[in-house]
C-alpha cells in the first residue's frame, strides 16, 4: 500500500462491509443538510460514514469528531447523517465531497476509493481515532446507529454513543470533550453538564426579575421532548414549561402538523394548540432535533403572529448591543448580524439602521463563518436556527475587562452570563429559548411588544418541481439569478409593480426543488407575486408549481 502511513485493515474491513451493501442505483450526495434521504436506504451510507469519521479523526491528530443521525424537521421516514468538527462546527468544506465520492462507491470499489482518499488526503493512519455520535427519535435511528457502529469497528475507532440526544447537544459534547483541561474549555462532557452550564447561566440572568409565566412548547413530537422535559428539571420554578406534542412513540407522528417547520411554511399554529393558545400568550416551536425555534402568539385581534428567526436576531441582537454600551464596551466590541436571503425586508432594515448586517447565502455554514467575522456575530435563519458567537478575543475581554461603575459591572456580568447560556456551536433551540426569555425578562417585554419591534412584511415561500434544478444558478448571496438568462430580468419587471415587492429564485440544497420567496406590502401581492414568479419558473423550465392555490392556477 504505497503512500500510506501506517495500517489499514483491509480485510475487517471488507468483511464489515459486505454486511452493508451499497445498492448501485442510488447516489449520495453530502449537502447542507450532510446526507438525507429515506431512512430505509441509509444503512450502508452510514457504515460508511463511520470509517468516514474515524479518519477525520486520524487526520485531526485523534480529536474527536461527532456524527449525529437525524432528518431534523423531514417526515419521520427520512433520515439523515452529518459529522461535526472538533470546535463543535459543521464538516469542513472540502471534505463533503470526499464523503459523496466514499457513499457512492459499489461495494467492490470501496476499498480502493478508500485507499485513494487517505493517500491523496494523506491521512496518517497509526493515529487514533475518536467518534461521538448521537441519533434523534426515527426509528430507523437504531439500525443506522449500528450500521455506524460496524464502520468504527471496522477501522478500530474508538466510539462513544451519546444515545437518544438533540443534534445542538452533540455539538456540545464534542466541542467540550475536544476543549476538555484546555484554556477553552467549554463544559463537562455530558448532557448533565449541558443542563448545568446553561441553567445556571439563566437563573443568574434572570434573578430578581419578576416571575416568568409558563412557557407553551411544542415538541415536535421528536427528541425535542424528553430533553425539554429533562431541562425543565433544571429550571424548575425560574422557567415553568408546559410541553406539547411531546409523543415520540406513536409511528408517524414526527414532525406531522406540529414542529417550528410547519408553522413556519403554513403560518398556521399546530392544530393541536389550537384552543390551549390564550390571546397575548407566547407559545413556541421546536423542529425534529430540536435546533430550529419559531415563537408565536395569538394576537389581540385572533390573528396568529410568528416571532420568527428574524425576531428572535433583532430581540437578541439590540439586546446585547445595549449591554455591550452599558459594559462601556461600545468601543471594542462591534456587534454584527447574518442574515440570507429569506430573511423579512423589514427585519433586514429595522437590523441595518442600527448595526452592521451582512447578507449569505443560505446554509447555516455560510452564516456560521459570516458571523465568525464580527466580535459578537448573531445569527439567524429565517426558519428559526441560529445562534450568537462570541470571538475569542471579545471572551478574553469580557472577562478581563475592569468595570468602572456599578452599571458597568453589572452589564458585564450579563454579558458574561449570555456567553454561558447560548450554544456557540450551532443553533439550539432549547438554548435559544432561554435567551428569548431572558431578553424578555430584562425588557419586560410580552410577545406583543417583542412583535412591535417591527411589523413583517407579508411573504410567500412555494416549490417547483423542475427537470434540472442545477440550470439556476445564483450570484449576490441568492438573491438573483444568473442562468436561465434573461428570467432575472423578468423577475425584477414583475417585483416593480408591487408595492415593496422582492422575489428571489434558488435551488434548495436538500430537495430536489427549485424554492422562489416572494414579499410586498400586501398579503394578496406577496402571495401573487410569488405564483406569478413560480409561473415564470415552470415556463422556463418546464416543471411543475406544488402548493398552488386554485385562485393562481
Ligand atoms: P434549502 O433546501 O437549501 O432551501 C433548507 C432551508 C435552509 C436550511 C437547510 C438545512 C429554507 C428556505 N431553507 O435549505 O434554511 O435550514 O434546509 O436544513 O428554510
Ligand atoms: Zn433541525
Amino acid at each position: 500500500m504505497s503512500g500510506i502511513r501506517g495500517h489499514l485493515p483491509k480485510e475487517q474491513i471488507e468483511a464489515y462491509s459486505e454486511l452493508h451493501p451499497k445498492a448501485r442505483h442510488l447516489l449520495f450526495s453530502y449537502g447542507t443538510a450532510g446526507f438525507r434521504t429515506l431512512g430505509v436506504v441509509l444503512d450502508s451510507v452510514l457504515f460508511r460514514v463511520g470509517i468516514l469519521a474515524a479518519l477525520r479523526s486520524k487526520k485531526l491528530d485523534g480529536k474527536t469528531i461527532g456524527v449525529m443521525i437525524t432528518a431534523s424537521h423531514n417526515p419521520e421516514d427520512d433520515n439523515g447523517v452529518k459529522l461535526v468538527d472538533p470546535r463543535g462546527e459543521m464538516l469542513e468544506v472540502a471534505w463533503e465531497q470526499h464523503a459523496s465520492t466514499l457513499a457512492n462507491a459499489p461495494n467492490e470499489e470501496f476499498l480502493d476509493a478508500l485507499e485513494n482518499f487517505i493517500r491523496t488526503t494523506r491521512i496518517d493512519l497509526s493515529k487514533p481515532a475518536r467518534v461521538v455520535y448521537a441519533r434523534d427519535t426515527r426509528p430507523t435511528g437504531e439500525s443506522l446507529v449500528k450500521a455506524l457502529e460496524d464502520g468504527l469497528k471496522a477501522i478500530g475507532a474508538e466510539g462513544r454513543d451519546a444515545g437518544i440526544t438533540t443534534t445542538p447537544i452533540l455539538h456540545y459534547l464534542v466541542k467540550a470533550i475536544n476543549t476538555k483541561g484546555t484554556k477553552e474549555e467549554y463544559g463537562e462532557d455530558s448532557e448533565d453538564g449541558y443542563f448545568q452550564k446553561m441553567s445556571e447561566a439563566f437563573r443568574k440572568l434572570v434573578s430578581g426579575r419578576p416571575r416568568i409565566q409558563p412557557l407553551i412548547i411544542d415538541c415536535a413530537n421528536g427528541v425535542g421532548a424528553p430533553i425539554a422535559k429533562k431541562l425543565s428539571q433544571y429550571l424548575g420554578e425560574t422557567l415553568p414549561f408546559a410541553l406539547y406534542n411531546a409523543d415520540t412513540a406513536t409511528p408517524g407522528a414526527l414532525n406531522n402538523n406540529c414542529g417550528a417547520d410547519y408553522v413556519k411554511t403554513t403560518q398556521r399554529p399546530p392544530p393541536s394548540l389550537i384552543g390551549v393558545l390564550q390571546q397575548g400568550q407566547r407559545a413556541c416551536s421546536l423542529d425534529g432535533d430540536a435546533d430550529r425555534l419559531m415563537y408565536y402568539f395569538i394576537d389581540e385581534r385572533g390573528y396568529f403572529t410568528l416571532l420568527d428567526g428574524d425576531k428572535i436576531a433583532t430581540l437578541v441582537a439590540a439586546f446585547i448591543v445595549d449591554l455591550v454600551k452599558l459594559a462601556g464596551l461600545a468601543e471594542s466590541i462591534k456587534v454584527g448580524v447574518v442574515q440570507t436571503a429569506y430573511a423579512n425586508g423589514s427585519s433586514t432594515k429595522y437590523l441595518s439602521e442600527r448595526l452592521p448586517v451582512r447578507c449569505v447565502p443560505t446554509g447555516v455554514k455560510h452564516l456560521h463563518h459570516a458571523a465568525e467575522q464580527f466580535n459578537v456575530g448573531v445569527y439567524f435563519e429565517a426558519n428559526g436556527h441560529g445562534t450568537v458567537l462570541f470571538s475569542p478575543s471579545t471572551l478574553e475581554k469580557l472577562e478581563t475587562h475592569e468595570p468602572s461603575t456599578p452599571a458597568q459591572s453589572t452589564a458585564l456580568k450579563h454579558l458574561n452570563n449570555l456567553t454561558q447560556l447560548i450554544n456557540q456551536t450551532v443553533g439550539d433551540a432549547l438554548s435559544d429559548v432561554l435567551l428569548v426569555e431572558v431578553v424578555l425578562a430584562h425588557k419586560a417585554y410580552s410577545a406583543i411588544e417583542w412583535n412591535s419591534l417591527y411589523s413583517d412584511l407579508p411573504n410567500r415561500l412555494v416549490k417547483v418541481h423542475v427537470p434540472n434544478r442545477n440550470a439556476f444558478k445564483t450570484e449576490d448571496a441568492e438573491r438573483r439569478l444568473v442562468t436561465p438568462y434573461g428570467l432575472q430580468a423578468k423577475i425584477d419587471d414583475l417585483c416593480k409593480r408591487y408595492d415593496g415587492g422582492r422575489s428571489f429564485v434558488r435551488p434548495s440544497g436538500t430537495e430536489d426543488v427549485v424554492r422562489v420567496y416572494a414579499e410586498a406590502v400586501l398579503r394578496s401581492q406577496a402571495d401573487e407575486l410569488a405564483y406569478r414568479v413560480a409561473g415564470m419558473v415552470y415556463d422556463e423550465a418546464g416543471g411543475e408549481a406544488i402548493r398552488r392555490p386554485k385562485e393562481f392556477m
